[in-house]
């Protein structure tokens, strides 16, 4: 690939809500700048952009991926996104290194939620912005319906750059509004046309509000506007890119994918308006926005130069683990197909293999050069699922095919829990943890089994009570024998346990006391009356008997975890659950029926307050078993638009009414091993 300087590079992040069009359109584009000779289809499974399996089967982008396209002697970097909520992480990454967000919007559904979600982050950024309007083919497509739900949602600043000829299956070409010209379109080749007689009032009153928008951004443009001067479209061009730039104004423009309409113009407005990365002079900084693990090549990373300029054979330093990393290769993406790169400047996009220690989110930058980039912020992971091998043997290789995913996928959080001994991956929602288990089999060779998520209930006791734990045990020659006299109390919640030796007059032997202690706390572990683990108790040793040639560590260890069982079951055992923490933003609309589900769900909830831009934040303590799936939950309850975190925050008694199906539960899980 040529080398581009900087001024005439565009990193475009195409966003908005899945099924919008953003791969078709990125595919559209691919073919309109002679890219690829003919257009693959979303449905086909052949585009450019969607080349997975797990997205050819599912019809869908789960990936970010690039399409760089030249266009009059510039490079545009398109970078497809997926716009499904369990894949967000990928859309966020490529905002943070686009210089433009080009919101896709179907002229057919309008503006959806993550849309919307997509447009605050990238607000939030303060991220140049601008919106396709696509499926203008489509039936029931309707422009103007579209703009006022995009003005209502995102106010004035919305304008728009074209008028669309005709409509759903009419639809073939466009006005645009900053020159007045016409477009037709016949096989994805335009032709300028006469404007049509029907919309000529509607494009005199647009392009005057879209040209009294642009000039009054500049003294001297608006003086001359109101002599009346000829004003060119490129200076309109200009200005408008500076409200561009400034995120002031986002444009609008329309187009049909599947038709080629407007791809062209959509290029046009990309060169010329949309802003060009900063450039920034010096030694060379980059970061990494993405890592892709490929089973025989091993780890791509994904970058952007943001100073200077990266060679081949450039020795950065990784800013997170300060080891070198020496670049080889340098080359660009299409899809899934290597480029090679001469070199990449500030500002372009690159990617190398085979760096030992990098991944998503590092910044690589010669040294001495000074790393100051904000962190990239990835969502949390919210729903958990407990995962095994299919065939025992491969628990070895699924540690390191974890190891593997988790490096492609940082979104991806893997915990092994202690109490339960389950392996559990926690993701962003059902699909992104089926495909992560689709990648394990596929990747890696690792066929997964998932399990239900276990919660890892305790025991303790509500009273104190006391049992003489006996062992004796006589077989031909010496036998076994040891008596420990043993006290439970409860301790407080979170105080743990406590081991009290109170043996007076050498009831039992100085050296063999550690076994009791030793009897007791194995027991505590292996689980009580119900089987779960035993936790804040004081016991107490108060009394004993021995034998001198029968006595062992043995005897005493199995002594105590007798007695041991038998006070606890005398004390009033009960089960404790483990509550979450749960902190929900919602738009204040559904926050009766957070409540009332929070409700339902033995929720208490802690309190509520406005968060701004409409939304509430609810706080609230919900047993951790009843929030194992809230991430479902909340989508379906807000379709989409909520958003929580949660976290351990303490143990409470289980209600008496539950323990049976608890311990139930619990029972057919061990069996089923
Ligand atoms: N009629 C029509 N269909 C389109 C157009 N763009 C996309 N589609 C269809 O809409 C569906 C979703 O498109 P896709 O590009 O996967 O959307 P994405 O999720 O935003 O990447 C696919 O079936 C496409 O064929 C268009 O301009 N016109
Ligand atoms: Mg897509």
């Amino acid at each position: 690939v040529k080398t581009f300087p900087t001024s005439k590079i565009r990193n475009v992040a195409l966003v908005g809500h899945g099924g919008a069009g953003k791969t078709t359109l990125t595919e559209a584009i691919l073919f309109t700048t002679g890219a690829i000779p003919r257009m693959g289809t979303v449905d086909a499974g052949n585009t450019v952009t969607d080349f997975d399996p797990e997205e050819h089967s599912r019809h869908y982008s789960v990936s970010l991926a690039l399409a760089p396209v030249e266009f009059d002697g510039h490079k545009i970097n398109l970078v497809d996104t997926p716009g499904y909520a369990d894949f967000i992480a990928d859309a966020v990454a490529a905002l943070r290194i686009a210089d433009l967000a080009l919101f896709v919007v179907s002229a057919v559904d309008g503006v959806e939620v993550q849309t919307e979600l997509l447009w605050r982050m990238a607000a939030a950024q303060g991220l140049p912005r601008a919106i396709v309007v696509t499926k203008m083919d489509k039936e029931r497509a309707s422009f103007s319906t579209v703009l006022d739900s995009l003005r209502s949602r995102f106010g004035a600043a919305i304008a728009p750059m074209e008028i669309p000829i005709g409509e759903e299956s009419s639809f073939r070409g466009v006005v645009s509004l900053l020159d007045d010209e016409a477009y037709v379109y016949e096989n994805g080749k335009p032709s300028a046309t006469e404007i049509p007689a029907e919309i000529a009032e509607q494009e005199h009153t647009l392009h005057d509000a879209l040209v009294e928008g642009i000039v009054v951004a500049d003294e001297e443009l608006m003086e001359r506007y109101l002599m009346e001067d000829e004003i060119s479209t490129a200076e309109l061009s200009k200005t408008l890119g500076i409200g561009v730039a400034e995120g002031s104004v986002f444009p609008v423009l329309c187009c049909s994918s599947t038709h080629q309409v407007g791809i062209d113009r959509i290029l046009r407005f990309l060169v010329d308006t949309a802003p060009a990365p900063a450039v920034a002079e010096g030694p060379a900084v980059a970061t990494v926005y993405k890592t892709i693990v490929d089973p025989y090549v091993g780890k791509i990373n994904l970058f952007k130069v943001i100073q200077g300029t990266v060679r081949p054979d450039h020795v950065l330093t990784n800013g997170r683990t300060l080891q070198d990393e020496k670049l080889h290769q340098l080359f660009t993406m299409r899809g899934k197909e290597q480029m090679p790169a001469a070199e990449v400047p500030s500002g372009d996009l690159g990617a190398v293999a085979k760096l030992a220690g990098t991944g998503t989110g590092d910044v690589l930058g010669e040294r001495g050069a000074p790393v100051d980039v904000p962190p990239l912020e990835l969502p949390q992971p919210t729903l958990p699922t407990a995962i095994r091998p299919k065939a025992k043997p491969d628990e070895d290789k699924l540690a390191t095919a974890l190891h593997r995913l988790l490096d492609e996928d940082p979104v991806l959080r893997r915990e092994v829990n202690s109490e339960t001994h389950q392996t559990v991956l926690w993701g962003m929602g059902e699909t992104h943890l089926n495909i992560a288990l689709e990648k394990l089999q596929r990747k890696f060779g690792v066929a997964i089994e998932q399990e239900p998520v276990r919660v890892p209930y305790r025991e303790t006791i509500l009273g104190n009570a006391e049992a003489e734990g006996k062992y004796k045990k006589q077989t031909g020659g010496h036998g076994q024998f040891g008596v420990a006299f043993l006290r439970v109390e409860p301790r407080g919640r979170g105080e743990g346990f406590e081991f009290v030796d109170a043996v007076v007059g050498g009831a039992i032997p100085r050296q063999f006391i550690p076994a009791v202690e030793k009897g007791v706390h194995e027991t505590m572990e292996r689980g009580g009356v119900h089987g779960f683990p035993v936790v804040d108790v004081r016991v107490t040793v108060y009394d004993g008997k021995y034998h001198p040639v029968d006595s062992s560590e043995m005897s005493f260890r199995t002594a105590a975890s007798l007695g041991f069982r038998e006070a606890m079951a005398k004390a009033q055992p009960i089960l404790l659950e483990p509550i979450s923490e749960l902190v929900i933003v919602v738009p204040e609309a559904y926050q009766g029926d957070i409540m009332g589900d929070l409700n339902s769900k033995r929720g208490r909830v802690q309190g509520t307050a406005p968060v701004g831009d409409g939304e509430v934040e609810v706080a609230a303590l919900v047993p951790t078993s009843e929030v194992l799936r809230y991430s479902i939950d909340l989508r379906s309850l807000t379709q989409g638009r909520g958003r929580f975190t949660a976290a351990h925050s303490h143990y409470d008694p289980l209600p008496a009414h539950l323990v049976d199906k608890v311990v139930a539960d619990a029972k057919a899980a061990a069996e089923s091993h």
